[in-house]
């Protein structure tokens, strides 16, 4: 694990242009600011996703294809808090589905949680959390071969190159069976204005977020980093419909990665890419899963528009 994260941020940093991935965003402190984000009044998405699962819930299961009395699994990937499938959950319970819900995450913490929560609110859905590594938990539920409807929202898919997201989408198909559903959460193409300032908060929160990264490699790389010469630079333009964030060198300087034994140069307003969110439209999702094993079924929205819950079905 920290072999790769070494081999990561010095592959990375060497680059030209520089580098480093966004998964690395998620230790401790970035879960906890990722949370402050998803509250915050400008980041739209987590809200409107929501919005779609406590208002459009009958579409999804309807979407679904499911009947009560026919048993399906519903698996999550990366289920965090479990907001808002909690609220399928309860329409799903009280219409009296037949169905075990599998949340998989990395965190054994997070889901801990979840079940916790989930026990207490809906004692009589059946919950059976799975941590690790998406793939390898969706090929021992492959056996199973019953009918599995797989959830993977709030526009995590955005997070990887197309190209990424399509080897992804084709994967998922590759543990399921001919009827199976995928429902994809993303966000959609929208204008500067309503984007901008989601990856780019007047609290600051989400510049801690990005620049948390570089304390991450000091914590656990021994870098010497100085985070008062950086700041969060994102980027958005809605005709390629992509928010990059990247840290930005405020002056000329040379950082030492202890851990890596190197050091690297960097100039006066000199960037290093962090993350992509891809935005998107049917016209993308179309040609992303193109040459996977899925057929678009339905589209649904929140009330603004902002957001679409995709659901694909295996063919
Ligand atoms: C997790 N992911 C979908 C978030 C996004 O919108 O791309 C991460 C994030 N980055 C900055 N703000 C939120």
């Amino acid at each position: 694990m920290i072999e790769n994260f070494k081999n990561e941020v010095n592959k990375g940093l060497e680059s030209n242009p520089k580098t480093l991935p966004s998964k690395y965003f998620y230790d401790k402190k970035g879960d906890a600011l990722f949370v402050e984000i998803m509250n915050l009044p400008e980041y739209y998405l987590t809200r409107c996703e929501l919005d779609i699962f406590q208002n459009k819930t009958q579409e999804l299961v309807d979407a679904f294809g499911v009947k009560p009395n026919t048993y399906f699994e519903l698996i999550e990937l990366g289920a965090g808090d479990g907001t808002k499938t909690k609220e399928l959950l309860k329409l799903l319970d009280s219409e009296n589905y037949s169905f075990d819900y599998f949340p998989i995450d990395i965190s054994s913490n997070a889901l801990g949680l979840l079940e916790q929560d989930l026990n207490k609110e809906l004692p009589n859905v059946s919950v059976q959390t799975k941590q690790g590594d998406y793939f390898e938990i969706l090929a021992t539920l492959k056996d199973s071969k019953k009918p599995k409807i797989v959830l993977f929202l709030g526009s995590n898919i955005g997070n990887m190159t197309d190209d990424l997201a399509a080897k992804f989408i084709y994967n998922l198909g590759a543990n399921l069976q001919a009827g199976d559903k995928l429902l994809l959460g993303v966000d959609l193409i929208k204008a500067n204005e309503i984007v901008r300032p989601a990856y780019n908060d007047s609290k600051g929160i989400t510049a801690k977020f990005n620049l948390n990264l570089l304390d991450r490699i000091n914590n656990e790389l021994d870098g010497d980093f100085n985070l008062n010469h950086f700041k969060h630079q994102p980027e958005y333009d809605k005709n390629e419909g992509i928010a990059k964030s990247f840290i930005e060198s405020t002056i000329d300087q040379t950082v030492e990665i202890k851990a890596i034994g190197k050091t690297y140069k960097l100039a006066e307003g000199e960037k290093i890419h962090t993350e992509i969110s891809r935005k998107y439209n049917d016209k993308l999702v179309e040609k992303i899963i193109a040459n996977t094993d899925f057929n678009l079924e339905a589209k649904i929205q929140d009330n603004k528009g902002y957001f679409a819950d995709y659901i694909l079905t295996r063919h």
